[in-house]
């Protein structure tokens, strides 16, 4: 059921503690760890705690939670001190999609191409 924790998810186990992760920031509904295959000197996840399988069914089915979400992205930027950055929310195979849990990514602290890859 949409938002119910999946066994089957990497980020589900993330949030309940069965799979490390560097966390660096924590709130009631999310959680904000490193990535572990960073693409730049900032890379930051932010995932709800709940499971929505991507950015578009967590607005559409927990708006407020979206925009958790969408703070906590702000707030690593803040604690990273970076000025600029992009937040990413890849949705779907083709974009790039490889966890099927909703998850920004913070990256920053280097130049940034437009247009991404
Ligand atoms: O992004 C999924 C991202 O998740 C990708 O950049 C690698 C990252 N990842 C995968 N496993 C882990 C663990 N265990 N810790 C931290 N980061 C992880 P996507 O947009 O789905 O390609």
């Amino acid at each position: 059921m949409a938002g119910e924790p999946q066994d089957d998810c990497l980020f589900c186990k993330i949030v309940a503690g069965q799979i490390p992760a560097t966390i660096v920031r924590e709130t009631d509904t999310t959680v904000a760890f490193r990535d572990i295959n960073p693409q730049a000197p900032t890379h930051v996840l932010v995932i709800p705690k709940a499971h929505y399988e991507n950015a578009a069914a967590l607005a559409s089915a927990a708006p407020e939670l979206a925009a958790d979400v969408l703070r906590e992205t702000q707030a690593v930027a803040d604690d990273e001190k970076l000025e600029s950055y992009r937040t990413v929310f890849n949705t779907g195979s083709g974009a790039g999609q490889t966890v099927w849990h909703a998850h920004a990514h913070v990256v920053g602290g280097r130049g940034l191409q437009w247009p991404p890859g």
